[in-house]
């Protein structure tokens, strides 16, 4: 099928995240399908590098710092760079990920443009709907900016659910489902053939959300029987709390903290098995990556996650909170080196068929084009 080629403008936020890096992910994907793509942030996005590579326009929004304001208005400085973007290269659409601030900041761009303004799509990713969605400090602007959009997107239903329930929008506001994805000849290879001890992988932004000091605590009932050790990649709020409680259960010598990485899949080479056991989760991006590397995955019953880990078939699952359950998986998973093998051959199959790249660009492309007709 032949589609037309647009002028795309995309707004996504900056930091280290799943929505940074699905938002980074899409640009690409639709660059190479030959859309004149430029991605708007308040500054550097984390694949920066990689979004220039593929011919992905960069622009900072100029944030004036003034001692009379506590708080910069981004979504003002946002929205500015975005119509003056939009008007300067003609774009002809808008495609904004993470609705808050960005949803608002379409809005806006939208409103500045006028009439002849580009229609929008906005992509929710998670804790933009719930719980701080939900929340009255945002939810009337939130709804109404919304409601501005010609299609919403989530990356499961379980999400998309959610904002039914929390927006309470007309039927026409229904969020199309278009999963995350991962290239999984990026992860060729599997895990090494290295001796070494059986390795488990957290990785997070270390919020409470995350849940990683029930990763550390279910890691030490795992520890306490076989030889192991952790790696923890990422940081964040909770990052030395998780720290402190390695060396007060004196894992010091077996849990080893790197940091944020953009190329997470050398990690996941050195790993058996990926723990992830979130309070939420809409999706899950960092179960996708590990079970693209051929890795089982033990995570919690919840959201996305459910949908993205196929219990007893690619992974194994726990209730929140429950850290001998998850210890337990962990255990039985260190034991059984043939359940590991099936379970991660698997998980690779299993996202090459149901999170192809294509697949999901596929659909953005088709969003992309149906915005002028919704
Ligand atoms: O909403 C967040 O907590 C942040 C966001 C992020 O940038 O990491 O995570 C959400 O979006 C990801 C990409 O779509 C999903 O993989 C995560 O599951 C989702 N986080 C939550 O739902 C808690």
């Amino acid at each position: 099928m032949t589609r037309q080629r647009f002028g795309i403008a995309t707004v996504c936020l900056s930091g280290v995240g799943g929505s940074g890096i699905v938002a980074a992910e899409v640009a690409i994907g639709l660059a190479q399908r030959g859309h004149r793509v430029h991605v708007i942030s308040d500054r550097l996005p984390f694949r920066g590098k990689e979004l220039a590579e593929a011919g992905v326009r960069l622009h900072e929004a100029h944030l004036p710092h003034s001692p009379s304001l506590v708080y910069p208005p981004i979504t003002l400085a946002l929205a500015s760079t975005l119509a003056e973007v939009v008007a300067q290269e003609k774009l002809d659409r808008i495609h904004v990920h993470y609705a808050l601030p960005n949803a608002v900041v379409a809005q806006l761009a939208r409103s500045v443009l006028g009439p002849e303004a580009p229609r929008s799509i906005v992509t929710l990713h998670g804790t933009d709907v719930s719980p701080l969605g939900g929340d009255p400090a945002y939810w009337p602007v939130l709804r109404r900016a919304l409601s501005d959009a010609s299609i919403l997107t989530t990356p499961s239903q379980y999400l998309a659910d959610q904002v039914s329930d929390i927006f309470k929008l007309p039927n026409t506001h229904q969020p199309w489902v278009i999963p995350n994805f991962v290239d999984v000849s990026r992860y060729a290879g599997g895990p090494d053939l290295l001796e070494r001890s059986f390795t488990v992988i957290h990785a997070s932004n270390f919020r409470p959300v995350k849940r990683a000091l029930d990763a550390v605590l279910a890691f030490a009932r795992l520890a306490k029987v076989e030889p192991a050790r952790m790696i923890m990649v990422g940081d964040g709020p909770q990052q030395p709390e998780a720290r402190a409680l390695v060396d007060k259960l004196g894992l010091l010598d077996q849990v080893r903290f790197v940091g944020v990485h953009n190329q997470i899949v050398t990690f996941l080479r050195e790993s058996d098995v990926a723990l992830m056991p979130s309070a939420s989760e809409s999706f899950g991006l960092f179960a996708l990556e590990a079970l693209g590397a051929g890795l089982p995955v033990v995570a919690s019953r919840v959201g996305g996650l459910t949908t993205v880990v196929r219990e007893g078939e690619t992974g194994l699952l726990a209730e929140v909170g429950d850290i001998n359950g998850f210890g337990q998986c962990l255990i039985h998973l260190a034991r059984n080196a043939s359940l590991r093998r099936q379970l991660g051959r698997a998980g690779r199959i299993d996202v090459e068929r149901r999170f192809h790249p294509n697949v999901a660009i596929d659909r953005y492309e088709s969003a992309i084009e149906a915005v002028d007709k919704v």
